[in-house]
């Protein structure tokens, strides 16, 4: 029996793994940090045999609760990302599983590898609407890209979509994955209307350095991303440098950030009603934004979520907050659970690729809604 982390986004600390009925394991912290949550491991043994998988010390990990009613997920061909039998004891995860196969791997959520990452990339550019851009380098010296779909034109909307400032929230990339093919479809009559009045700036992965490494939450060198907004620096967050800078090129009138979460079960968005910049304005385009998504899909909801920031007491650090103030825009994150939406649970996938990819055709039933009412 052997198990293996050394791939893309593989991470697991082994601890014994002797008896297929004993098989201890831990998750290594995030690079320079004391973020650690995200696993993804193969494990090679005898099929058809019961295997008893415990991930111990989670009591510590970055979102305990997100173990609560959690179901790690399986796969044979990479491809397929199914629920296995999944316990919490509030301390240690444990996986019980019989593998139709002998080779298996578990991950926290559905991976989405760099070689997916890069074939994004490459359909898109492949689109007479879509071209491709490098904004700089990471820190462990991969590209940050930046995909422009439509025109640029005077009186277009400018609207930014970013994702996976948090690398282990894999399903920030399958969100976009579904979000660029309905956009670049020129048979789809909203996408085309959407490209006749706003040009698109997306960032499938800003976090390509964490993704590759297997972190949560933090880059090549433990920083969150997501806290750099104010202040970013090219010794620490050149993702975020490079990003900012292109978008003080642009202008930004609606702003998208795509994460996941470990403990609610729902998709939900969180705005700016904290930034000291707030107004009746960006109050009902976030309204008419949040009504027009209701609509689109019953995976979203706005009952349950983050708590609301105070007024003036939004965190300026956050990519949220710190463009919906810098630009006076409409700014949401987009969060989806690592779990299952519960309003709409199935028991076999959970919260899937296919449910992101869906949420990210339908995102754009919303933005058609509020694109003319931006400025
Ligand atoms: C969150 S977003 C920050 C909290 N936002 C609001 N409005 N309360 C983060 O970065 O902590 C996103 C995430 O981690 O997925
Ligand atoms: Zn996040």
């Amino acid at each position: 029996m052997r198990i293996s982390s050394n791939f893309d986004s593989g991470n697991i600390e082994v601890i014994s793994a002797s008896l297929p009925d004993d098989i201890k394991l831990s998750i290594k912290k995030d690079n320079q940090s004391d973020f650690y949550q995200w696993f993804h491991f193969k494990l090679e043994s005898r099929a058809f045999l019961s295997h008893r998988l415990t991930i111990t010390n989670l009591k510590s990990s970055a979102y305990p609760d997100g173990w609560k009613n959690y179901q790690a997920v399986a796969s044979y061909d990479r491809q397929e990302w199914f629920r296995v039998d999944t316990e919490f004891d509030g301390e240690n995860l444990i996986i019980q599983h019989t593998p139709e196969y002998d080779h298996i791997y578990f991950a926290y959520f559905a991976p989405y590898s760099y070689e997916r990452h890069l074939d994004l990339l490459a359909y898109a550019q492949q689109s007479s609407l879509c071209q491709q851009q490098f904004l700089g380098e990471t820190l462990d010296g991969r590209d940050m890209s930046l995909l422009v779909i439509g025109e640029p034109e005077e009186g277009k909307k400018i609207i930014w979509v970013t994702a996976r400032q948090h690398p282990g929230e894999t399903m920030a990339e399958w969100f976009i994955e579904g979000f660029l093919e309905r956009l670049l479809d020129e048979n789809d009559g909203v996408a085309r209307q959407l490209l006749n009045k706003a040009v698109f700036y997306v960032v499938p992965n800003m976090n390509p350095d964490g993704s590759v490494r297997g972190h949560l939450r933090t880059n090549a060198h433990g920083v969150n991303l997501n806290r750099e907004w104010a202040n970013p620096s090219l010794a620490s967050s050149p993702e975020v440098f490079y990003v900012k800078q292109k978008m003080l090129e642009t202008g930004v009138d609606l702003f998208l950030d795509a994460h996941g979460d470990e403990a609610l079960p729902y998709n939900f968005v969180a705005g700016c009603e904290g930034n000291p910049g707030y107004s009746p304005r960006i109050k009902d385009l976030e309204d008419s934004f949040k009504q027009h998504f209701l609509l689109a899909t019953p995976e979203f909801q706005d009952i349950f979520g983050y708590p609301k920031d105070k007024p003036g007491e939004a965190n300026p650090t956050v990519a949220t907050h710190a463009v919906g103030q810098q630009f006076d825009c409409l700014a949401f994150t987009l969060e989806m659970p690592f779990k299952d939406n519960i309003d709409l649970p199935d028991s076999a996938y959970g919260w899937s690729p296919v449910r992101c990819k869906q949420l990210g055709e339908d995102v754009m039933i919303a933005m058609r809604a509020v694109v003319d009412m931006l400025r």
